[in-house]
């Protein structure tokens, strides 16, 4: 575009000066009066400035003169349109960037969860972990074989509760231990090692029957082996007033039942034998299957050591016996060798015996009954 200013003296002749400069697609975009400068101009008359204006590259017509400004125009707001679609697509793209930052940080978000998570599950497995040093722990210090040990943990571990440990190990012995039926059988034999209290044993129980349940009651012993054996049942059997038995061989059994027919109950004592003397044993299971309708109670203190205890059940393990009667519990808070016993034999416990005192120190026991004492609920 070409802009020229043109100082005269009035319009006409700065249309003709205009016109003839710049010809007739020329324009004026303005006009003003002035005065010549100096203190002259006070004198001089007031001129005209005007200022011109052409497009020079439309310059053919007046008409297309107004259109190309208006083009000019329209350009510059295609332009400035642009730029504000550009600077648009900028803020958009922007804005884009914001959302992948959002989303960036919505995948830190989710990391964090993720952290979050892992953290929670280290924390449960730490906690686990320390619920299975706790188990270990408690387990470890019971004095009872690994064998029981893994066995009580794998009880432990199928319990899907929250409850304390001790809580846990004894729903753990109520599932394992075995629970004594009371099967009334019309005799009883009482099976063990020497010394245990067999012979006392069978005092208390037959004494229990007879006073007690007013029923009548025989005893008869095999045990003719120990010098005053037979005499340390018969004495018991003269006080409580019932009939008694020495029986010296297996033959003599079947005679020794038979005088006894008309008893309720008979109760039958035997020599104490080693659980090592296989010999010993198998001539003792002799007599007991010659013996009908029978229950076996295996007899042993809870004074022995720990370790013996799966000697005595491998040993007595030839003669199925029904029920273990743990004897002399008064001696000992030793009640861990139960746990042994239950569980290498797998045999109930049916009586456990609390001093000397006949008929009075005995007492028929449940399952729960051994957990308490094990666990320390119950003293006796
Ligand atoms: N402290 C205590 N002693 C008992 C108990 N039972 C038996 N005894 C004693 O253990 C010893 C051996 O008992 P005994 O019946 O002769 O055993 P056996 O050899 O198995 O017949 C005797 O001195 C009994 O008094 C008990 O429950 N507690
Ligand atoms: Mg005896």
């Amino acid at each position: 575009m070409k802009v020229k200013k043109y100082v005269v003296k009035n319009m006409n002749e700065a249309m003709a000066r205009i016109r003839n400069e710049l010809g007739k697609d020329a324009i004026i975009v303005s006009q003003r009066k002035i005065r010549k400068e100096g203190i002259k101009g006070y004198f001089t008359p007031k001129l005209i400035e005007v200022t011109a204006a052409l497009d020079r590259y439309n310059k053919d017509n007046e008409g297309q003169s107004m259109d190309s400004i208006k083009a000019l125009i329209y350009n510059k707001q295609e332009e400035q349109k642009k730029a504000m679609i550009a600077k648009e697509q900028f803020i958009q793209k922007d804005k884009r960037i914001e959302n992948t930052d959002n989303s960036n940080s919505s995948i830190i978000k989710e990391v964090i969860e993720m952290k979050k998570m892992i953290k929670e599950l280290q924390n449960n497995n730490a906690i686990e972990d320390k619920e299975d040093n706790v188990i270990d722990s408690f387990i470890d210090n019971l004095d009872i074989s690994t064998e029981s040990k893994k066995r009580i943990i794998e009880e432990i571990l199928k319990i899907d509760t929250d409850n304390e440990i001790e809580e846990k190990f004894k729903m753990a012995l109520d599932k394992i231990f075995p629970q004594y039926e009371d099967k009334e059988k019309k005799i009883e034999i009482l099976i063990g090692p020497t010394g245990v209290g067999k012979t006392t044993t069978i005092a208390k129980l037959a004494g229990r029957k007879a006073l007690l349940e007013k029923k009548k009651v025989g005893l008869i012993t095999i045990d003719t082996y120990r010098i005053g054996a037979v005499e340390q049942l018969k004495t018991y059997s003269e006080i409580m007033n019932i009939p008694f038995k020495v029986v010296y061989s297996i033959k003599e059994m079947d005679k020794a039942l038979e005088e006894l027919k008309d008893c309720d109950s008979i109760f039958i004592d035997t020599t104490g034998r080693s659980a090592k003397n296989t010999m010993q044993i198998s001539e003792l299971r002799a007599y007991i299957n010659k013996i009908p309708n029978k229950l076996i109670h295996l007899v042993i203190s809870s004074t022995i050591k720990n370790k013996d205890i799966k000697v005595i059940l491998q040993g007595y393990g030839v003669i199925d016996f029904d029920s273990i009667i743990f004897t002399k519990l008064d001696e000992t808070s030793n009640y861990e060798i139960l746990i042994d016993a239950l569980i290498d034999g797998n045999k109930p416990i049916s009586y456990m015996t609390l001093g000397q005192s006949v008929p009075d120190d005995i007492k028929k026991v449940s399952k729960n009954f051994i957990i308490d004492l094990i666990v320390g609920d119950k003293i006796i």
